[in-house]
């Protein structure tokens, strides 16, 4: 593994530590072409930062981003910061040669995707955008067996992603829940992840009809957060993003969906959940079961027909898992960003496309604005 690509990580926090971590399991567990080395952690709080670069495990750390895209000793620059500064960052990035990783919503709007598009290609830079749940072994083997015709022509697609993490009214106003930090809510957060999976799985999606609805239109604003855990102070504010959105969307293949989004589904933590139903069977996911696939096949022989349930830890069957454990000795949320790394590095070492890239981050946000239309005007959306 002689070479080496030196990575910036800009941001600290949250995801900060899921890429950390992502960048020093990837050439631990798999044979890489290049080394990834943990170069530069950038926070603008001093104090945050450097403890942070020590516990991580970065050589070093800065405060300022700018200075850090255009060091020539960087090559690769990863995006963890508020939705906000995804477009600024990657778009300097990309202008000064640095293959770009960057978070999910790509962006905070269809034109900086757009731009953010415009910049990585023009640059002709590798960019990626961490919608990492494509990276289980479990929605690579939904793919595979509809690539397959598994299950045959595709109908339905019924998701659901669940949380519940703000449901008490005191929780604090924290960035997530302000229009003008995030985007949006349970929307941009969470039925994005769903958006993508749907256009990875199913296909293009051409039109939606959106609802969306916020229950508690006023917290205690936040004094700090860490993870999905905040401290509040005693004044409060409006909260500005949707709390709880759902919509019915068309597929370009003819195909028709459903989306819910909530952060209001008490007892459900993390449950993205969805079910595709076709012509010869259905194919059935729960993150919070991420190492098992459900499958039911219509040429199942009558007497044992029902859904099966596929542990997706088989070496050589099932991606990325030959690198971890013996069968059955399942990965967690975490190895997701650890196989977008792997696949990131692969893809810049072998040039090629990465996947997820920043086109497949706009043509979610496409999704998303028009769910926002259609939620506004109560009319259908069509996403050109
Ligand atoms: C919080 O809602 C969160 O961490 C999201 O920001 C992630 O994208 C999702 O994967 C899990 O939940």
């Amino acid at each position: 593994m002689a070479q080496k690509l030196n990575v910036a990580l800009i941001g600290y926090k949250f995801m900060g530590k899921a890429h950390s971590n992502a960048f020093r399991q990837a050439p631990v567990f798999f044979d890489l072409d290049a080394e990834p080395v943990m170069k530069v952690l950038v926070g603008r709080e001093e104090a945050g930062v450097k403890a942070a670069a020590a516990k991580l495990g970065w050589e070093s750390y800065a405060t300022d981003y700018r200075e850090v895209v255009s060091r020539p000793d960087i090559d690769v620059v990863d995006i963890v910061t508020g939705n906000t500064s995804h477009a600024e960052i990657a778009i300097a990035a990309a202008r000064a040669g640095k293959h770009v990783f960057c978070e999910k919503p790509l962006a905070m709007s269809v034109s900086e995707a757009r731009e953010m598009v415009q910049a990585v290609e023009q640059a002709g830079v590798k960019h990626c955008v961490n919608f990492n749940y494509r990276k289980l072994p479990a929605i690579q083997l939904a793919k595979r067996l509809i690539d397959e015709g598994a299950i045959g022509r595709i109908f339905h697609w019924r998701s659901v992603y669940l949380q519940d993490w703000i449901v008490d009214p005191d929780f604090p106003l924290v960035w997530r829940l302000k229009k003008e930090d995030a985007g949006s809510g349970a929307l941009g957060d969470l039925a994005a992840h769903s958006i993508d999976l749907a256009h990875f799985l199913v296909g293009d999606i051409t039109a939606v009809s959106g609802l969306m609805e916020t229950f508690i239109k006023e917290r205690p604003i936040a004094t700090s957060m860490s993870g999905l855990e905040a401290t509040a102070s005693q004044e409060r504010g409006p909260v500005t993003v949707d709390d709880g959105t759902l919509f019915l969307a068309r597929f370009s293949n003819g195909a028709i969906g459903t989306f819910e989004a909530t952060r209001f589904a008490p007892g459900h933590r993390n449950g993205n959940i969805f079910e595709i139903n076709g012509s010869e069977g259905s194919l059935a996911f729960n993150v919070e079961r991420l190492n098992e696939l459900q499958f039911y096949s219509r040429r199942d022989a009558g007497h044992v027909q029902g859904f099966r349930t596929i542990s997706v830890t088989e070496g050589g069957e099932h991606r990325w898992v030959d690198a971890w454990w013996p069968a059955g000795h399942i990965i967690g949320w975490e190895h997701s960003f650890t196989h977008q790394v792997v696949d990131f590095i692969e893809a810049i070492t072998q040039d090629k496309p990465a996947t997820p890239d920043f086109r497949d981050g706009l043509k979610a946000q496409l999704v998303l604005d028009a769910v926002e239309r259609s939620a506004a005007s109560g009319q259908w959306v069509t996403i050109g």
